[in-house]
C-alpha cells in the first residue's frame, strides 16, 4: 500500500507496516503552499474512512506539524452588532431576519470599551483578540476606527483578528499596515449550496476578499459552517475550495451551526433535526489532513457539545478554540468549563506571537517629532 493515497484499502490481512500506513504525505510540492493538494476524489475517500482510522491519521499528521497537546485560544468581541444589510440565512445579525430574531442591534462600540475587553481576554489567557462587525464592508469613515483598534489591541501584546465583511485591496492594505495579524472571511459552504444560504453577497465576492487579504500580507482566516442542511458532497467541495487557493488559510474555523430561532436556516434545522456531531468531527479531521499546517478551530456550536465530543474533535487535529462565555451574539462554552476540560485533556495554551506593524512609529528624542519606519517583510 502506498501511504496516504491508499487509505480506503482495508489494512487487516495485509503485510503493510504501521510506518507505511502513516508515511508522510508526498503530495505537497511548493514550499509556500500549505495545503496537501488532495484531489476531490481523495477528499471524498477521507470522509468515507472508518472514524477511528480518520482520527488516527489526522492526529498523526497534526503531530508532524504542530506541538502535540497545545492549543491556540482566541476571544471574540462584536464591535458593531445587528442590522446587517446581508441576508445570510443562518445569522442572528442579519437585518433581513430582525423582525423574527428580535436581536438588539448596537452601534459601533467605543475604543476604550474594546480595549477593556481585550485586557480581560489577555488576563484570562487568550493569545488572540477577534473583533467582528455586522457590515457588508467597512465604510471610509469606519477605517480610522478599525485601524486604531488594531494598534491599541496589538499594543497589549495580543494577536489581532478582524471580521468586518468584504474588503477591497486598499482597505486590506490599510489593515495590514496597521499590523492586523488575521482577517476572517468564511466561504461558509460549497459554491453549490451557497445559493441556498446567502443572496446578497456572491461566492466570488467572498473569494475576492480572501485574495485581497492574502495579497496584503495578512494571515487568512477562512472557514465554514457544518450542519446547515448541506450534503457531504458540499462539505467535500468546501475542503476542495480551500485546496484550490494558492495557499491554504492559516486559520480555519469549522463552525457547527448554532440554530438561531427566527433565521431561515436555524428554523429549518430546529424543525428537521440537527446533523450528527460526528460528521462535524469528520470535517475537522479531513480539514486537518488536507491543510496540515493550518490552525483548525472549534468555533461556533461548542456550547451544546459534551466533553467527549470536544475531545474527539481535538483528536481529529483541531488545535484552536474560542474562549469566553459569548461568541458574537450567541453563547459559548463557559470559561471555567473550558479550563477544567483543558486540565482533564492535558492541553496547554499557546503564547501570542503578534506580527510587527509594517509602519512603526519612531519618536525623535530631541524634537519629539513622530515619524514612521517601514519594517522589512
Ligand atoms: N459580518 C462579517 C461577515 O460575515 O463577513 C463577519 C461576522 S460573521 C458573524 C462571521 C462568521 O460567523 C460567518 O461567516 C459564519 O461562518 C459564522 N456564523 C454566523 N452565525 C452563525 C451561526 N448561527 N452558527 C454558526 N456559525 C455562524
Ligand atoms: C467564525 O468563523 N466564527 C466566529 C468568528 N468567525 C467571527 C463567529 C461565530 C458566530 C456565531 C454566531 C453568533 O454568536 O452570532
Ligand atoms: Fe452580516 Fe456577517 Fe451575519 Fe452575514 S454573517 S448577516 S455578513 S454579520
Amino acid at each position: 500500500m502506498a501511504g496516504l493515497l491508499s487509505i480506503t484499502e482495508p489494512t487487516a490481512n495485509t503485510t503493510d507496516t504501521v510506518d507505511d500506513f502513516f508515511a508522510t504525505p508526498t503530495l505537497t510540492t511548493d514550499a509556500t503552499d500549505t495545503s496537501s493538494k488532495h484531489s476531490r476524489e481523495q477528499i471524498a475517500q477521507l470522509f468515507d474512512l472508518p472514524l477511528m482510522d480518520l482520527l488516527l491519521q489526522a492526529q498523526t499528521i497534526h503531530r508532524q506539524h504542530f506541538k502535540a497537546n497545545e492549543v491556540q485560544i482566541s476571544t471574540l468581541l462584536s464591535i458593531k452588532t445587528g442590522n446587517c444589510p446581508e441576508d445570510c440565512g443562518y445569522c442572528a445579525q442579519s437585518g433581513h431576519h430582525r423582525d423574527k430574531t428580535k436581536l438588539q442591534a448596537e452601534k459601533r462600540i467605543d475604543v476604550d470599551k474594546v480595549i477593556a475587553a481585550a485586557k480581560r481576554a489577555k488576563s484570562s489567557g487568550s493569545s488572540r483578540f477577534c473583533m467582528g462587525a455586522a457590515w457588508k464592508h467597512p465604510s471610509a469613515k469606519d477605517m480610522p476606527y478599525v485601524v486604531e483598534l488594531v494598534k491599541e489591541v496589538k499594543a497589549l501584546g495580543l494577536e489581532t483578528c478582524m471580521t468586518l465583511g468584504m474588503l477591497d485591496t486598499n482597505q486590506a492594505t490599510q489593515l495590514a499596515d496597521a499590523g492586523l495579524d488575521y482577517y476572517n472571511h468564511n466561504l461558509d459552504t460549497s459554491r453549490r449550496y451557497y445559493e441556498q444560504v446567502v443572496s446578497t453577497r456572491s461566492y466570488d465576492e467572498r473569494l475576492d476578499t480572501i485574495t485581497n487579504v492574502r495579497n496584503s500580507g495578512m494571515n487568512v482566516c477562512s472557514g465554514n459552517i457544518v450542519g446547515m442542511g448541506e450534503s457531504r458532497d458540499d462539505r467535500i467541495d468546501w475542503v476542495h475550495e480551500l485546496l484550490k487557493m494558492p495557499k491554504a488559510p492559516e486559520s480555519i474555523p469549522v463552525n457547527l451551526l448554532v440554530p438561531v430561532s427566527g433565521t431561515p436556516i436555524g428554523d429549518k434545522i430546529l424543525a428537521e433535526g440537527e446533523l450528527s456531531v460526528l460528521e462535524w468531527i469528520r470535517t475537522i479531521a479531513v480539514t486537518r489532513i488536507c491543510c496540515p499546517s493550518s490552525y483548525v478551530r472549534l468555533s461556533a456550536g461548542r456550547e451544546s457539545l459534551s466533553d467527549a465530543e470536544q475531545a474527539l474533535a481535538f483528536m481529529g487535529g483541531a488545535n484552536s478554540f474560542f474562549y469566553g462565555d459569548k461568541l458574537l451574539t450567541t453563547g459559548n462554552a463557559s470559561q471555567s468549563g473550558d479550563d477544567r476540560l483543558m486540565r482533564e485533556l492535558g492541553l496547554t495554551k499557546q503564547f501570542a506571537a503578534p506580527r510587527a506593524p509594517k509602519h512603526l512609529p519612531v519618536v525623535d528624542a530631541m524634537s519629539g517629532h513622530q515619524s514612521q519606519v517601514m519594517m522589512a517583510e
